[in-house]
């Protein structure tokens, strides 16, 4: 099957409710102008790569996905860089499709290491989670696995190897994977929708990469960041937009270890979502904030003069020694308003029902992110002292619920990832933060506390949690959840 008529087919409904939606705007043609639409091709500057669906069935997308050592124009002020990437892109492919729907992807990997595919934030199968060894062995040089399972819910998630994580991830091994909602819930987003995959990547002067352990154990402490920030596998990209146009933004930080803090100057956000799809409501926020790992699910309404051009801009954010200090605001993507006539923004309309998670009678856990030495005096980072090849698992049983209390002892923030379940965030009162929500990552604040409710209520298996700047997970700070039968 060729790849447009498998996005034809896959969109079909899509199409059909164009097809009604342009009808009626026929009709009041002679009151609106123009359809309150982007002008076409507006996005282009940001497209990423497509997927052929190999499956005839409309609720099974199943697809063939390669990692392997490619040359790509990565920055335009340097020469080729040789990347490893999935299908030959970076960011890989968008995986796209709708809640309940089977995924399965023939993964052959072709690089010259071990690799897996962790896909990060979905409520799947323990086999199928991707952390090596836990249960299955990772995918060797050479060889293939066959990952197959149904996503459950809606949202942006992300997929990216689970092996050797902090080179693999910074050398380009991420892309985005979005699960549209299957009901209506959704029915009022506008049209004009991005997926924007936020990453980073070190770059030298010849067009090379950097050496993933750059820096030695400071730049492990520190957290490696590139010198050149990529909006979905590219420098400084543009968007051709129109005044007063809503956009959906939905964004990823599939960096190694950099914090996004973005504004948009003259413009500010309708947050509707986060990791686990939709909040409660719309929130107005003047910046957005991700740690490695979350997602953002907002509108954007460019309302600044015709033929101005707008940059959604990185700010510094202070996450420990050596983050923020003589650093400056980095313009990451363009917005040029064209000369349309201004349209109509469309109003935040969603809402969701979330219930808070039932804490009383939850079994407490308490971890504390810590850094050691080892024997040669090498840095070491883990939780409660000991790194990852140390510890023992943590327990929980089918039906329990935990509230995990998380201690960070360093100087430097570290964003814990849970794999596998959506949590929500508690204060300290030990009540659920409003508004409510469903997440799966959390920023611990250097020398703060932050405390997390989950429900362990189906799926056992061995269960990772992290800190997402990798390179702290692969020095140590990470650990395993062993859900077992009760
Ligand atoms: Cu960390």
């Amino acid at each position: 099957m060729s790849l447009l008529s498998s996005v034809v087919r896959r969109r079909g409904p899509l199409k059909a409710r164009l097809a009604l939606t342009s009808g009626l705007l026929l009709v009041a043609a002679s009151v609106c102008a123009e359809p309150n639409r982007e002008p076409d091709g507006w996005a282009d500057g940001v497209e990423l790569a497509a997927l052929e669906d190999l499956n005839p069935d409309p609720h099974i997308l199943e697809v063939n996905l390669e990692a392997a050592v490619v040359t790509l124009p990565i920055w335009s002020l340097r020469p080729p860089t040789e990347v490893y990437a999935f299908n030959g892109s970076v960011p890989g492919p968008l995986i796209d499709l709708a809640a309940g729907d089977r995924l399965i992807v023939h993964f052959t990997n072709n690089l010259p290491e071990p690799t897996t595919i962790h896909w990060h934030g979905l409520r799947i199968a323990n086999e199928m989670d991707g952390a090596p060894h836990h249960p299955r062995p990772p995918v060797l040089p050479g060889e293939r696995f066959d990952y197959d399972f149904v996503v459950p819910d809606a949202g942006l998630f992300w997929y990216h190897p689970h092996v050797n994580s902090s080179a693999q991830v910074g050398y380009g091994l991420y892309g985005a994977l979005r699960v549209r909602a299957s009901d209506d819930s959704e029915a009022a987003a506008p049209e004009d929708e991005i997926v924007l995959v936020l990453s980073d990547i070190g770059i030298d002067e010849d067009g090379g990469l950097d050496d993933p352990a750059s820096g030695g154990d400071l730049g492990t402490l520190f957290g490696r960041e590139g010198n050149v920030i990529l909006v979905n596998g590219r420098w400084l990209p543009s968007l051709k937009v129109r005044a007063g146009i809503t956009q959906r933004w939905r964004l990823v930080n599939a960096a190694r270890s950099r914090y996004f803090k973005l504004a948009l100057p003259g413009t500010t956000f309708t947050r509707i979502g986060n990791d686990g799809g939709l909040l409660p409501g719309p929130l107005e926020e003047d910046e957005l904030f991700l740690i490695p790992g979350q997602r953002a699910d907002v509108l954007v309404t460019p309302d600044v003069a015709n033929g101005t051009v707008q940059f959604l801009t990185w700010l510094p954010y202070d996450r420990g020694f050596g983050s923020s200090e003589l650093r400056t605001e980095q313009l990451i993507m363009r917005l040029e308003l064209t000369d349309d006539p201004p349209g109509a923004p469309t109003q935040a309309s969603f809402s969701r029902e979330i219930a808070p998670i039932d804490v009383s009678g939850a079994t407490p856990v308490s971890m504390r992110l810590t850094e050691m030495m080892d024997a040669d005096g090498r840095l070491v980072l883990g939780i409660n002292d000991l790194p990852f090849a140390e510890l023992e698992p943590w327990l929980a049983t089918l039906g329990e619920t935990q509230v995990w209390e998380v201690t960070n002892e360093m100087d430097w923030d570290h964003p814990f990832h849970l794999h596998g379940f959506f949590f929500q965030e508690l204060g300290d009162d030990g009540e659920p933060l409003a508004p409510l929500s469903w997440q799966d990552s959390i920023n611990v604040p250097s020398r703060e506390t932050r405390r997390i409710a989950v429900v362990f209520d189906e799926r056992p298996g061995m269960w990772m949690f992290h800190c997402h700047i990798l390179d702290h997970a692969d020095a140590g700070m990470m650990g395993m959840l062993h859900l077992t039968e009760p």
